[in-house]
């Protein structure tokens, strides 16, 4: 497909259409209401189409759109463009009945996509963006060219597990196999084990779920007598390089999530063990009460001394998993800590320091954290109080982010008018718009009851054909 023809595959809502849910929708959230209507995912599925759109015109086929200059940028390789903001959209095309669209991004996928690429990948963004992507497209579409291209990326990232202890160097050339990075922090070492085992089940070849246990066990083994991990290990001798545990803030953040995910997805009795073991004593050590609010602070993995009082903004999608693993009180608590944040900033500053509630750093690169916990509590607890903040979170969104182009990320929350940046990160096509639009719309497509999401939001349970 050209790119001028592509710049305008994106439909389904017509203009008027648009505008008319749009007014709708300012009525519904002045009367502060927030609930699956079906009106309130219209705008939002509205809005995605302005993002796409904004995509398809200026950067199809390329990795991500820059959208306040109207160009693009690739994100592994220089030069080398995977259209990677294709393979993220393709289950949130799906789940929202974008059919024209889902069809062209498939063709795309079909006729251009190579993994045979000489340059260094990220094994950790691989595998959560592309080979979660490619997978859930499967699962959604039934086309098996798709399953045969997660499988090729799969092989090709193979050699990063063939380290000394089992856990994942962090770069893989695609071509020749080469690694490179040595000592990645928690999350890119276990953040695996759900596309590897749903590949390992599709395939039926145990070795891909088999690499994700086994650097799994490489890592938790490491361990401190108080159950605490450090951050980043050598996949080499497997010594710790620091000593923080600074968990769910990244970059441990998904290591976590996945040991739960494991449990919850694959049913792997060992994550679930190992998920309490670790979990048990982040409760113990590193949970406070400051200010009449719950966080996470930092602390030595050996001691549990304190070393830090700083909180991530990607620490906010935490409640979910708390909420799923018996500790819903705490998840409430922990999720009411960043509404208060997000009544003070309409979007969400990137880290601060709760001490002194200073923003110790002001950008906000359209993270999709915040939303996440609201649409997996509010499945859990159909309690509306999940709706309305997430639909806070929208208005936000869309009041400060959005662009003749699309959507950008925000190099200052903390200025009137935010001062902007430019880009639309790959990631906003997976995850901020589809937990609004399930959080807020029924479809015979997804299963509300029964579903797992990824880390990079690919629905790899819960997709109805
Ligand atoms: C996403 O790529 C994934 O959610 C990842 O686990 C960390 N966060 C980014 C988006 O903020």
């Amino acid at each position: 497909m050209s790119v001028e023809s592509a710049g305008r595959i994106g439909r389904g809502l017509s203009r008027r259409g648009a505008l008319v849910a749009l007014a709708a929708g300012v009525l519904a959230a002045t009367a502060g209401v927030a609930e699956a209507s079906g009106v309130e995912g219209a705008q939002i599925r509205a809005e995605f189409l302005h993002a796409w759109n904004g995509y398809g015109q200026f950067a199809w086929g390329h990795d991500e759109l820059t959208p306040l200059s109207g160009g693009y940028s690739e994100f592994f390789v220089p030069g080398r463009p995977i259209g990677l903001s294709i393979i993220e959209a393709l289950d949130t095309l799906y789940v929202m009945e974008l059919d024209t669209e889902l069809a062209a991004a498939v063709a795309w996928i079909e006729q251009h996509l190579d993994f045979d690429i000489d340059g260094d990948f990220h094994v950790f963004e691989a595998i959560i963006r592309v080979v979660g992507g490619l997978l859930a497209g499967y699962l959604a579409t039934d086309n098996k060219k798709l399953l045969a291209l997660t499988v090729d990326l799969a092989d090709r990232l193979m050699p990063a597990f063939a380290s000394p202890t089992g856990m994942p160097y962090q770069y893989v050339n695609l071509h020749t196999g080469a690694v490179s990075g040595n000592t990645p922090p928690l999350a890119e070492i276990g953040t695996n084990i759900l596309e590897f085992g749903m590949l390992s089940q599709l395939t039926k070849d145990p070795k891909y779920l088999e690499a994700a246990k086994k650097a799994y066990r490489a890592a938790i083994a490491k361990r401190s007598p108080i159950n605490l991990m450090a951050t980043n290990l050598n996949v080499e001798t497997g010594v710790w390089a620091d000593r923080t545990d600074l968990a769910p803030n990244p970059p441990s953040d998904s290591f976590y999530e996945y040991l739960w995910g494991g449990w919850a997805l694959l049913g792997d009795r060992d994550c679930f063990d190992w998920f309490h073991l670790l979990n048990d004593a982040l409760t113990r050590y590193e949970v406070e009460t400051y200010r009449g609010r719950v966080w996470y602070r930092q602390v030595d993995f050996e001691t549990g001394a304190v070393t830090g009082r700083r909180q991530s903004e990607l620490a906010s999608f935490w409640p979910e998993v708390l909420g799923h693993a018996g500790q819903l009180s705490l998840g409430r608590a922990y999720y009411e800590t960043w509404t208060a944040i997000l009544d003070k900033y309409p979007v969400l500053p990137e880290e601060i320091d709760y001490t002194t509630m200073t923003v110790t750093s002001k950008s906000n690169q359209f993270r999709p954290e915040y939303p996440n916990a609201s649409f997996d509590l509010y499945l859990q607890t159909h309690d509306r109080y999940y709706a309305t903040t997430a639909w806070q979170y929208f208005l936000g969104m869309r009041t400060h982010a959005r662009v003749p182009n699309g959507y950008t990320i925000i190099d200052d929350v903390t200025t009137s008018p935010m001062r902007l940046g430019d880009l639309f990160p790959a990631y906003g096509f997976a995850e901020n718009f589809k937990y609004l639009y399930l959080t807020f719309t029924e479809t015979p497509r997804f299963d509300r009851a029964d579903f797992y999401l990824s880390t990079e939001g690919k629905i790899l349970r819960g997709l109805r054909r």
